[in-house]
């Protein structure tokens, strides 16, 4: 079987320290599928890329055939089969949302272009690093011999913070929760749907029989939940969201559940909601386990969920009109 090869992109930062370890053991194709690991960093962190490199040698994972680190994209995006695109600058004291978008940008052109250079043809890339729609935006902008279809941006992880919080408050396992959505940005602006949501098969609101918790405890708790965890670690997610990126690459490789979808940050062109055209925005999706990821369509949207929906879209067509002298 031809080795798989992978890249991480932020590779000594704290969400690849658990990402890459997954990887390496067979988490993201399985028991079956050899892999190599190709981790890229800024040049300042190469000595802490032999590090996770060392460790990784050291849990003799039977799957894992290679491993490559440094800090020139051309090199490490080589050959590449899916990306994994972490790495990006926290936002500074006293930093604006403008500045973060244009010092992150600019990473995302670079990347876009070496991607598109470098990568597989058929590589899948997942933006991880914030703010992770518009840097897909640009990334994908900037690497036009792929298409805009293969790249996502990730909002696994509010939909499994929001899964997780119906089935606590239904009592029900999480594995009884289906159908949740997140619709629009990966930002406090997000969609957690609950009007679609179901457990065991039925509306949640079915089961729920309380529409002020859904609206003020539910929403925000979910669009929030990222600060919250920063509160009591002092750290942003990690591990939930290196959990969260394996899902989400796993989603577009294999057939999705019969019935279900999963959220996942597209390219909007020709999406059935009237969502601008030009952005990735988090829909409710299904894939046959080909690479793609095909929009639902027909999910009912009531006059609640429009209204937000419409907030979300506003932001990210204004992340794009910040960045708008990185898409030219
Ligand atoms: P860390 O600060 O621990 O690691 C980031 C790593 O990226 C560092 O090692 C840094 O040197 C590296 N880096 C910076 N610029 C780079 C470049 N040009 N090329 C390669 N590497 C570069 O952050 P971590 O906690 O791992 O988070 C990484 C990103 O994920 C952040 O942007 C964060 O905001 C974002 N997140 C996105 C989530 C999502 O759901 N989409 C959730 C988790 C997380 O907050």
């Amino acid at each position: 079987m031809n080795t798989k090869r992978v890249v991480v992109t932020g590779g000594a930062g704290q969400i690849a320290y658990s990402l890459l370890f997954r990887i390496a053991n067979g988490d993201l194709f399985g028991p079956h599928q050899p892999v190599s690991l190709h981790l890229l960093d800024l040049p300042e962190f190469e000595t802490a890329l032999k590090g996770v490199e060392m460790e990784l040698n050291d849990c003799v994972f039977p799957l894992l055939k290679e491993i490559h680190i440094g800090s020139d994209p051309n090199r490490v995006f080589e050959g590449a089969d899916a990306v994994f695109l972490v790495g990006a600058k926290p936002r500074g004291p006293g930093m604006e949302r403008k500045d973060l978008l244009g010092e992150n940008g600019k990473i995302f052109v670079e990347q876009g272009k070496a991607l598109g250079k470098a990568a597989a043809r058929s590589v899948r890339v997942l933006v991880v690093g914030n703010p992770c729609n518009t840097n897909c935006l640009i990334a994908a902008h900037h690497a036009p011999n792929l298409s805009p279809h293969q790249f996502f941006a990730m909002t696994r992880l509010d939909q499994n913070r929001a899964k997780f919080q119906l089935a606590e408050k239904a009592h029900a396992s999480v594995a009884e929760v289906s159908h949740v959505a997140i619709w629009g940005n990966h930002s406090n602006t997000q969609v957690p749907d609950f009007h679609n949501a179901k457990i065991r098969g039925k509306r949640a609101s079915e089961l729920i029989r309380d529409a002020d918790w859904f609206e003020q405890v539910f929403l925000p708790k979910v669009q929030k939940r990222g600060a919250e965890v920063i509160g009591a670690r002092g750290k942003s997610s990690a591990a939930s969201a290196a959990n969260a990126a394996l899902d989400a690459m796993r989603s577009v490789f294999e057939p999705t559940a019969a019935g279900d979808w999963f959220s996942m940050g597209v390219y909007s062109k020709g999406n059935p909601y009237g969502i601008d055209e030009r952005l990735y925005f988090s829909f409710p999706c299904r894939s046959k386990g080909d690479g793609h990821a095909e929009i639902v369509h027909g999910v009912e949207i009531d006059a609640f969920l429009k209204e937000k929906i419409a907030i979300t879209e506003r932001e990210l067509i204004e992340e794009r009109e910040l960045v708008a002298h990185l898409l030219g």
